[in-house]
């Protein structure tokens, strides 16, 4: 098929090899765009714009995330790679091309885009140059390749023209509709409340103990937080989901969090295993294997060691997530963050030959079952679109750090580090309608930080507009000023919740939340050159 389209005088060649033919739709109140529906195919637009950026959309809550020049090297994770195996996608990434993962972008004038995006759950490629922006299908689940041709019967595309904050805005209520997910608005309460949440990983890291998450009870109850969330450390071993020595009596720390008005969550990664763990010792043959052995595939790394990824296709395996989650559901907790999940949609080999998003949700939705439907659940490190529906919300971007960010950590915008945390998540704010947006912790301490409180005020503006607020600050570690700070920010963000404050995102980086403007975009792209003791590096 193929179509001509002039939008603001310019013209936009659509091809594909697809033989059904586009429709224009009109959506109401959404009459300024001029939307496409696209037959599924391989998708050429051309285009004649001039060093338009692109809007790379990264596979996984950490994938790089943001808005490139397509002159400029494309937005990826270079020369780290352990990273990428953990925080890209090894179809998606490409050294020399810019490539996204479910939807794209290119922008010219007037903060005017044209917008390719998948109306599918995953899989869908889209990549740019000078000439032409391409929407691809991969034909399966790998092995690495996508240059396998397309896929005829797989999910159409959308194309819209038009205002940058509206195409976006568009394209999140098209995708839902298409995958007949309702608004979070309309959920219940006892998942959309989740926040805010007390995170014990970016103050003690792994070193927590009964006693220290204990003694966080009262303060975090005091603050003002729904949750108190028991992060990594708690864990025998990542594939080995019993307490440690250090928690002789978890089912007792739940309680002690819910009699104290609390909501107890844990974090768990239940698609990825370590090689002293429970599940690589005693089930490889639950693990994804490489195409052609019996090896299982490189999941990643992190701690120190390469991962291996659970193969949530075998119903052994499905069954042994469930029967980890019915437990800590049993001892009380009712808020998981779910981390690591994309090793369930890794490319690989697994039990059943199914594409890799769908192996991926038939892991969550088996965590979802076991849960309950008034659990919430959060996913880290997962693929937004498959998640929709199932998980209640998901983190849109790397760790944050106590730094601006890490200057010695060369080219790795999937770095620990408050920039690349706001620059991902603000990227993906136009997700917030669709499934909760989590921009990783605020922070307002000043003990054992390098952030200046002009930064910590807007990892706090990103958590209360974005809408899901956690901070990690231990309630001793803080100041009377710092504490102060913390519970206004609270309590803004729980009239957030209740639609009593009012977010606006009025520019790429910039919103107004209640009368406040907040720009974050003059820290994201600075003019000039901002103070170190502003932004220790
Ligand atoms: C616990 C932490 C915290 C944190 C999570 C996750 O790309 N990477 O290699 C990568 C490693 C670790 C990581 C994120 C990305 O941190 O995001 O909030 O729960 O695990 O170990």
């Amino acid at each position: 098929m193929s179509l001509s389209i002039v939008f603001d005088n310019r013209t936009f060649e659509v091809s594909s090899n697809a033989a059904a033919t586009p429709e224009e739709l009109a959506i109401p109140g959404y009459e300024d765009l001029a939307i496409y529906r696209l037959p599924a195919g391989d998708t050429r637009v051309k285009h004649a714009l001039e060093d338009p950026e692109f809007y790379r959309h990264g596979w996984n809550s950490w994938s790089p995330t943001a808005w490139r020049k397509l002159s400029d090297y494309p937005w990826r994770v270079w020369n780290n790679p352990g990273r990428s195996r953990t925080a890209e996608d090894p179809i998606t990434d490409a050294v020399d091309t810019h490539r996204g993962y479910q939807v794209g972008a290119l922008s010219f004038a007037d903060s005017k885009v044209m917008l390719l995006g998948s109306l599918s759950r995953g899989g869908a490629l889209v990549e740019a140059d000078s000439r032409a922006m391409r929407g691809i299908v991969p034909t399966s689940a790998g092995p690495f390749n996508i240059e396998g041709g397309s896929s005829a019967e797989g999910e159409p595309w959308v194309l819209i023209l038009g205002d940058e904050l509206r195409a976006f805005e568009a394209y999140g209520k098209l995708l839902a509709d298409a995958l007949d997910v309702a608004p979070r608005a309309s959920q219940k309460i006892a998942q959309r409340g989740a926040a805010p949440v007390w995170s014990s990983w970016y103050s003690w890291f792994e070193e927590i103990t009964q006693e220290i998450i204990s003694a966080e009870i009262s303060h975090a109850a005091k603050a003002g937080y729904s949750v108190l969330e028991i992060d990594d450390g708690w864990e025998e071993s990542v594939g080995t989901w019993e307490p440690n020595a250090d928690f002789p009596d978890l089912p007792g720390l739940a309680r002690q969090i819910r009699e104290a008005g609390l909501r107890p969550g844990i974090w768990v990664s239940p698609f990825i295993a370590k090689a002293d763990s429970y599940l690589v010792r005693n089930h490889p043959d639950w693990l994804v294997k490489e195409p052609d052995s019996d090896e299982p595939i490189d999941a990643g790394f992190n701690w120190g060691t390469r991962l291996y990824a659970l193969d949530t296709t075998h119903p052994q395996a499905l069954e042994w997530v469930k029967d980890i989650f019915t437990e800590l559901r049993s001892w009380g907790f009712d808020y998981f963050k779910t981390d690591f999940i994309y090793a369930a949609a890794m490319p690989g080999r697994r039990y059943a030959d199914v594409p890799r998003e769908e192996a991926y949700m038939r892991g969550i939705q088996a965590i979802r079952d076991a849960v309950g439907e008034d659990a919430y659940l959060l996913g880290s490190g997962g693929l937004p679109a498959a998640s929709l529906g199932i998980l209640d919300g998901m983190r849109m971007g790397p760790d944050t750090a106590p730094y601006w960010d890490n200057m010695d950590r060369y080219r790795d915008p999937s770095g620990p580090a408050v920039a690349n945390a706001l620059r991902n998540s603000l990227s993906r704010f136009w997700w917030k309608p669709w499934i909760d947006t989590d921009p990783d912790v605020a922070l307002v301490r000043t003990r054992g930080s390098l952030l200046s409180p002009e930064v910590n005020r807007l990892t706090l503006d990103a958590a209360i507009a974005c809408g899901t607020f956690g901070c990690s600050d231990p309630g001793q570690w803080l100041t009377d000023t710092e504490r102060s700070v913390l519970m206004d920010a609270i309590s803004d963000a729980k009239k957030e919740a209740e639609g009593e404050l009012a977010i606006t995102q009025t520019g790429r980086y910039t919103f107004t939340i209640g009368e406040r403007v907040v720009d974050f975009d003059q820290w994201l792209n600075p003019k000039g050159r901002i103070s170190d003791r502003l932004l220790v590096k």
